[in-house]
């Protein structure tokens, strides 16, 4: 039985696979660097109380990858990094999808795809008749983007200028089973969101330091701003990265020792 994953690779500032070992889990996924980045955990305040005094709201919509999402909400003291070991085991406040009335830090229950952008469009309106401070960031995969659900919002947000709203979209162009674009294609991606009246901004989902200013808020806006972050699926892990069959595979004992190699190279 290997150690958990998800503490060993947290533990390295490294994007992490997102689920634990031999246990039938979905593995492969590239986090985004909103979780993987421990910076950016800090500068964000992210607060459990909600309401008007929360700094941000954070809306994981790809509900998939929650492994990525408690080590990021466990450093950020919402609960004991050792209770990471217990990720998708019987009883433990940790499943395989974000439900907020077990897990401390989690908002909304994420897991079908493309709830996540309605709700944070909703939470951001509230905020806008409030003229409260606090800011909305909602991930979505690419894949996702495909549930209608999304434009309906994306249109709202951009009627009403949500610019307290940011939505990060892991562009990794791989979905379930396949690609994007094979399936059903999502280009011209930033020109859609353009066009529903939305800032859009292109950056390598990777590249941490560029992702940071983008997210702090330090520059003013007027709009709901899109990032499309380029992301690689299981980066760091050569036999996973780019591949859709790891959407759902569940690494050997001996890949699993190489996988743990090559992220701690
Ligand atoms: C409404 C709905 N349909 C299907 C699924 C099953 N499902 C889970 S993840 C996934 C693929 C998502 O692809 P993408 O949004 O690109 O996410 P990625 O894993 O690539 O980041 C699917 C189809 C789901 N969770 N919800
Ligand atoms: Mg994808």
């Amino acid at each position: 039985m290997p150690p958990p994953l998800l503490e060993r690779v947290f533990y390295r500032d490294r994007p992490a696979v997102s689920s634990a070992g031999p246990r039938g889990s979905p593995n492969g996924y590239a986090p985004t660097p909103i979780h993987a980045d421990r910076r950016h955990c800090r500068t964000q305040r992210i607060n459990d109380r909600g309401g008007k005094s929360a700094a941000t709201h954070n809306r994981q919509s790809k509900g998939h990858c929650t492994g990525a999402l408690y080590a990021t909400l466990a450093r950020a003291g919402f609960f004991p990094e050792a209770e990471l070991a217990t990720y998708m085991q019987p009883l433990t406040r940790l499943g395989g999808h974000p439900d907020r009335t077990k897990t401390p830090g989690v908002e909304t229950n994420t897991g079908p795809l493309g709830h996540g952008l309605p709700v944070g469009v909703g939470i951001a309106i509230a905020g806008q008749i409030d003229q409260a401070p606090y800011r909305v960031f909602v991930i979505t995969g690419d894949g996702e983007l495909q549930e209608g659900s999304n434009w309906e919002a994306a249109m709202t947000a951009g009627h009403r200028k949500l610019s307290n709203l940011t939505l990060i979209v892991d562009r990794n162009r791989l979905q379930q089973g396949a690609r994007t674009e094979d399936t059903v294609s999502l280009e011209p991606l930033a020109d859609k969101w353009r066009a529903f009246g939305w800032n859009v901004a292109e950056v390598d989902g990777h590249d941490i330091a560029a992702m940071i200013p983008l997210l702090d808020g330090s520059i003013p806006r007027e709009r709901p701003l899109c990032v499309i972050a380029s992301t690689i699926k299981g980066k760091g892990i050569s036999f996973m990265e780019d591949q859709a069959s790891w959407h759902h595979g569940v690494p050997s004992a001996d890949q699993f020792a190489i996988a743990m190699k090559e992220l701690e190279a």
